[in-house]
């Protein structure tokens, strides 16, 4: 083969004032510097004769794009023997002007550009930005709900949504027909028992999970629980049909309602900042007694985030632990609320109206 090949090789064509002193069994060997430079040149020129406006954007992509064959031999300067460096790069730019102006002349005989190619791009414009997802304003709050308190030693548990009637109502000292049901009407699951009773509903709170987790696990217990809740009523600018609850638990020997109350001004400090006014108010919940609820200060008034108190004895005993040995708070807070007190918003119903006004703004 080397025999074959001319020992000077004038690779622009004899018009041109760049002959070179090139030895092809050189090139070989090197995918990006193996390229015979005079043979590119006549292929490519012959090709972009050939060419129709249809064929333009295939020619460019071929010869002169970015995996084109003449890029990669301009990428394979450097990889040359360092006496060929210059004029092999010299060659091989005077080649890529010269396929670029016949090229020019080529796409004008035809016509000029054709829409949408390579030649109709002005490189000048500035990139069309890609969309970018981003987190929705309650996974975000979630998230910082939950990691103040993993940094105050609560693990993360999530559980079901739906739910039997004995977590979300019984197990928390609420008994069928006790009057305490009428606070949480929900949508109820159309699956009935043997005595023809439904017992499976949308969980109406976080609070079944307190049970749940305490019948798993002996003390100490440090827990919160995002998720979903539903509630069959009617919706305004603070109450939505579903939303999402953080529970909290803490049982062990020797909590007291101060450990409640200092853990609860720590988050607050931690999610609204030092200065945001909190108000905490006596409360009625079957499963927890003292019972309090926890407001911010909101537009001049006060909005409710969530209900707390100590762990009511009937429900320490009915999972199993000893209510005189062991005492604990629990809390469940409003995340859409807290969003709302965070940022300003006026609506709870925004969150779920899948408006991407409202929510690329966070
Ligand atoms: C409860 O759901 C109790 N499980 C909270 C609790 C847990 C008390 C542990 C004691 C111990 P309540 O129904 O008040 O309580 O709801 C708690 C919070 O959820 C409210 O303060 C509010 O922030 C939010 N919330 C309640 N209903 C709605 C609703 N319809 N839309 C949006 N947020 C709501």
């Amino acid at each position: 083969m080397a025999g074959q090949v001319p020992a000077k090789v004038d690779i622009i064509g004899a018009s041109s004032e760049l002959n070179l002193n090139l030895d092809h069994t050189r090139l070989m060997g090197n995918p990006k510097i193996d390229v015979p430079l005079a043979e590119l040149r006549a292929e490519a020129l012959r090709a972009l004769g050939a060419c129709t406006a249809a064929d333009i954007d295939g020619w460019l992509a071929r010869y002169l794009g970015r995996k084109g064959e003449l890029t990669l031999a301009l990428r394979g300067i450097a990889e040359r023997p360092a006496d060929e460096r210059r004029d092999f790069g010299a060659a091989a730019n005077a080649l890529k002007d010269e396929l670029e102006a016949a090229l020019a002349r080529r796409v004008e005989e035809l016509g000029g550009p054709a829409k949408g190619s390579v030649e109709a791009l002005d490189v000048t414009l500035p990139g069309r930005r890609s969309l970018q997802g981003r987190l929705h304003p309650t996974t975000r709050t979630i998230r910082d709900i939950t990691s103040a308190f993993s940094s105050m030693g609560f693990q993360v548990v999530e559980g079901p949504e739906v739910e039997y009637d004995h977590y979300n109502f019984s197990a928390l000292n609420i008994p069928e027909d006790h009057p305490a049901r009428d606070m949480w009407d929900t949508l109820w699951v159309d699956r009935a028992d043997a005595d023809g009773r439904r017992r499976m509903l949308m969980r109406t709170h976080t609070s079944p999970m307190q049970a749940r987790i305490m019948e798993r696990q002996k003390p100490p217990v440090r827990v919160v629980v995002p998720g979903r809740c539903y509630r069959y009523e009617a919706t305004d600018a603070t109450h939505e049909w579903h939303f999402h609850q953080v529970e909290g638990l803490a049982v062990a020997e020797g909590i007291t309602f101060a450990d409640l109350k200092g853990t609860l001004l720590e988050f607050a400090r931690r999610i609204f900042g030092a200065d945001r006014k909190v108000r905490f108010r006596c409360d009625y919940f079957p499963f927890v007694e003292p019972g309090v609820d926890m407001a911010i200060d909101w537009k001049g008034r006060w909005l409710e985030i969530m209900g707390a108190g100590m762990v009511h004895p009937r429900v320490l005993s009915g999972v199993g632990y000893d209510p005189e040995r062991y005492t604990g708070f629990a809390f469940g807070m409003g995340v859409e609320r807290i969003a709302m007190l965070r940022h300003g918003i006026d609506d709870i119903r925004q969150f779920a109206a899948n408006d991407l006004r409202f929510l690329s703004q966070f």
